[in-house]
């Protein structure tokens, strides 16, 4: 079965078939770590975004990498974190099966993901490394293609959020 492995530092830099990036439904473009994406591949990136027409919250689209070391580009658009009652959980989890089945069916054995929703989109990160933790598990559990999942997390907190929740999910079973 694949694995899942907990990292510090910058995504742009991982060595893996796909990195995940945080995007917008416009898939044009911003802050955080879609702007750093942006940057590390170059101009062809938003090139191809723009062909792909928005992506809807919770849905992945798939580009190539560029200038970057992974070979693709998995764009999701997580929920902007509106107080827990408007489907936030489900879309993000959402995000995780369909960034890992959009990879599974390109051939993508490494992929590399940050924790989305959790900066500008505001969702609490203990909360969104449960749903993480648990979405990638289940998905590893189902489908033999996906050899390693990394989550890429840029800072100490998050990093932490992230090694609990896994530590949780494998206390279970
Ligand atoms: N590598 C790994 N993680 C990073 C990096 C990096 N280079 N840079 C930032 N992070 P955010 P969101 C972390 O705000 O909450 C954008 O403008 C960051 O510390 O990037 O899903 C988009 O265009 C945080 O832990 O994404 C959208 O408009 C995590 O990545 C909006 O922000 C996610 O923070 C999406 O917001």
């Amino acid at each position: 079965m694949g694995q899942v492995y907990i990292i510090q530092g910058d995504i742009t830099k991982v060595e893996v078939d796909a990195i995940v990036n945080a995007a917008n439904n416009t898939l044009l473009g911003g802050g955080g770590v879609d702007g750093a994406i942006h940057r590390a591949a170059g101009p062809e990136l938003l090139e191809e975004c723009r062909k792909l027409n928005g992506c809807e919250t919770g849905q992945a689209k798939i580009t190539k990498g560029y200038k970057l070391p992974a070979k693709y580009v998995i764009h999701t658009v997580g929920p902007i974190w509106r107080g827990g009652h408007k489907n936030e959980e489900q879309l993000l989890a959402s995000c995780y099966r369909n960034s890992l089945q959009l990879a599974a069916e390109n051939g993508i054995k490494t992929i590399a993901f940050p924790s989305i929703s959790t900066g500008a989109y505001r969702f609490p990160v203990n909360r969104a490394a449960k749903i993480a933790m648990l979405e990638i598990s289940k998905f590893l559990e189902d489908n033999d293609s996906i050899e390693k999942v990394y989550m890429v997390c840029f800072d100490e907190g998050t990093t932490q959020a992230y090694n609990e929740a896994f530590k949780e999910i494998n206390e279970k079973e």
